[in-house]
């Protein structure tokens, strides 16, 4: 059978993913001018959150910048700077994905925050993955966390990750809460891969408690026709977190599946389904 094309089973999973993905793409950079002469700016969608969480991963499998089984080989690299995906035809139309590690938010933050106090941005997508952040320290003991076991080092880092997930939050809400146009706020919580065995803890943990809470001030100030929330949990890529020297910290979960991962970006399509027709809503 030498002329047969090799049967690829991961191929209809592929195409799955790679078209829900590039609806959200679409949706996203679609033209929302209202003016016929084009005098209002197209409003475009800021992605923040953590450095780790797979903010870039994401911006990058929704435009096509990369195809998803390339992110298998891809080991995790900071972004330095600003990551802006326009489209060809209309380079007004952006998707800006800032870079999340600490000490490079003061050089992108400020201004990307005064604009969304401006209403530059007609949606913010904050990236958070319970804790399970990638970092680039080579070894897990170097981190200024570790302090002698490998068990109290990983329980330290999440909840610190986790501490620091809340603090983007809280950053990002007055600058939410004064902006003068309509908008929404899609919390993508990734790498359930690692953690969906604690898919209830995960879900109280953003869905009841201080992440709700901040979120709630937002609702609060801005009221239901400006201002609407969406939470999910999803993986974008199944992969064990791991440090640059390839050392074990978090490894995928038994049972978690190619299945799996395509349901949970399934899943978000319709809960942004939610958030498109809102936003259509005069
Ligand atoms: N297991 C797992 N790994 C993921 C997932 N999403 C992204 N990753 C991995 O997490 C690492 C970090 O992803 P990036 O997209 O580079 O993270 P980032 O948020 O852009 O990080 P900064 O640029 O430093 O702010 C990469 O190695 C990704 O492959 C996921 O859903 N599950
Ligand atoms: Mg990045």
């Amino acid at each position: 059978m030498a002329d047969e094309e090799p049967t690829n089973l991961e191929e209809p999973t592929r195409s799955i993913i790679r078209g829900v993905l590039k609806g959200f793409w679409d949706w996203w950079t679609s033209d929302r001018r209202t003016s016929e002469n084009h005098l209002e700016p197209t409003r475009g969608v800021l992605i923040l959150g953590p450095g780790g969480t797979g903010k870039t991963t994401f911006a990058r499998l929704m435009s096509g910048k990369i195809d998803w089984l390339d992110e298998f080989s891809g080991r995790y690299t900071e972004s330095v700077e600003l990551e802006q995906f326009t489209l060809l035809d209309d380079p007004d139309v952006e998707v800006v994905v800032a870079p999340g590690q600490q000490y490079r938010r003061a050089s992108t933050w400020p201004e990307l925050l005064r604009q969304v106090a401006a209403g530059d941005y007609r949606g913010l997508v904050l990236v958070n993955a319970y804790g399970y952040h990638t970092f680039s320290t080579p070894s897990y003991k170097y981190h200024r966390l570790f302090t002698g076991s490998k068990p109290d080092f990983l329980k330290a880092y999440f909840d610190d990750r986790r501490t620091d997930e809340l603090r983007v939050l809280r950053e990002v809400v007055p600058h939410l809460s004064i902006c003068p146009k309509k908008i929404w706020v899609l919390s993508v919580v990734t790498k359930q891969d690692l953690w969906a065995s604690q898919q209830q803890a995960v879900e109280t943990h953003y869905q009841i408690g201080e992440y709700a809470a901040e979120i709630q001030t937002v609702a609060a100030a801005l009221g239901a026709q400006r201002f609407r929330h969406e939470i999910v949990f999803l993986s974008l890529v199944l992969r064990n977190l791991e440090t640059l020297a390839n050392e074990p910290l978090q490894s995928t979960e038994a049972g978690y599946d190619m299945r799996r991962l395509t349901n949970s970006i399934q899943n978000m399509s319709q809960i942004v389904e939610g958030l498109k027709s809102w936003e259509e809503k005069q």
